[in-house]
């Protein structure tokens, strides 16, 4: 069967409203969902923002419960949320956001340490290396350590990389040197052994960045310090990055002796402005209309190029499923998508499994029928 008719094949057979059933042996029937589907080859999980870590819409916590089994925070564990003032953290929502998880029996992930973004704005002050060296100590042992033995695994550091393979100009970098990044790792080694310790970044299928990513883990691990995984955030478009490209990355990465995760997916269906030209990408097309060709929503051709992509890219996770530890979609459902902003604000961009109405795409269902297939051969 090709791939357009698997998928309308399987549409057919799946009651795709809420719950999606089939029917076993015993003429019993039982739900479908994809963390079962996937179970015995990685984690499925999902991006939860306060409304969902507060439960606050029925039907979204019942599809989070019944389709992922491992949660990341979209934001509430950024440094600018979770220790706004030097001597303080917050630690209501982060907490909600771990008992989520507990409930649900999910694989818990922290999302991040250390970044340059969504950053507390006291850090940037500090300009001495001491002062610095004790404050991201602080900073990642209390949280860490608060979490000891519930939090399952960590993006220590976020986005160190330029596009050029070369680190990025950060506070951190700036105050601390090169010298930062394997003391993040260690640190947090320090306040928890047994936790997951990742480096997570964007682009990482590009050649320079991914070499770069390649010296830079090399250079920690030489030190004798431990990084567990390497999070491919998998910020994706319709065409690009190549199947091969992934791969390649996957394997590269691999050989460090990690795990890899996909630990933000989501594939873009808009035009980019970067293709028609550079500048101030939100001022020259906000309100465009060739810009945000879909604002009531995506005709079929699109729908089904979306499904075959992730069939494509999950067809790829399942031929090296033995390196790969996670698969974790940025947001549940379209509505809720950070694209929906980005990079031009207002467009209506249609990224993910689930739709506005929380009803499963048949992108959901060509993944899952992917799986079905793949098993019975
Ligand atoms: O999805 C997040 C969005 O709600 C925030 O406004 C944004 C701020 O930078 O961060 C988004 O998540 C980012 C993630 O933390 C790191 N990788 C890129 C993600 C998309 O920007």
């Amino acid at each position: 069967m090709n791939t357009l008719r698997q998928i309308a094949f399987i549409t057919t057979i799946l009651i795709t409203t809420f719950s999606c059933k089939e029917v076993n042996t015993s003429g019993a029937s039982k739900a479908i969902n994809l963390k079962d589907v996937y179970k015995e080859n990685f984690y499925i999980g999902v991006a939860v923002n306060e409304n969902q870590i507060l439960e606050n819409d029925s039907l979204e916590a019942t599809r989070i419960e019944n389709e992922f089994n491992s949660i990341t925070a979209e934001n509430i564990m950024k440094s600018m949320f979770i220790h706004p003032v030097k001597d303080s953290f917050d630690f209501k929502l982060t907490d909600k956001f771990v008992a989520l998880g507990e409930k649900n029996n999910m694989f818990i992930h922290g999302h991040t340490l250390i970044w340059h973004s969504q950053l507390s704005p006291w850090f940037t002050e500090i300009k001495d290396s001491t002062e610095m060296a004790n404050a991201m100590e602080h900073h990642i042992k209390t949280i860490v350590g608060r979490y000891k033995g519930k939090i399952n695994s960590w993006d220590v550091v976020n986005e160190a990389l330029n596009e050029d393979g070369t680190l990025r100009k950060t506070v951190f970098l700036d105050v601390l040197g090169e010298d930062y990044l394997p003391l993040a790792f260690k640190w947090a080694f320090e306040a928890d052994a047994n936790t997951k310790l990742y480096y997570n970044d964007y682009n990482m299928t590009n050649e320079e960045k991914r070499k770069g990513a390649i010296r830079m883990i090399k250079r920690i691990q030489e030190k004798g310090i431990k990084v567990d995984g390497i999070g491919m955030q998998g910020h994706w478009g319709l065409e690009k990055p190549s199947i091969e490209d992934i791969e390649k990355s996957i394997l590269d990465y691999a050989s460090l002796g990690v795990k890899v995760a996909i630990t933000e997916l989501d594939i873009n269906v808009l035009p980019s402005p970067w293709d028609l030209v550079g500048a101030d990408v939100n001022q020259n097309f906000e309100g465009s209309k060739k810009m945000n060709p879909y604002p009531k929503n995506l005709p079929d051709s699109i729908q089904t190029k979306f499904a075959n992509r992730y069939q494509d890219i999950f067809k790829l996770f399942l031929k090296h499923q033995d390196k790969i530890s996670r698969v974790t979609f940025w947001g549940v459902n379209d509505g809720q998508s950070w694209l929906n902003d980005w990079p031009i604000k207002g467009r209506t961009n249609y990224p993910l499994l689930f739709d506005r109405e929380l009803k499963p795409k048949a992108a959901y269902d060509s993944i899952i029928a992917l799986k079905l297939k793949y098993k019975s051969n």
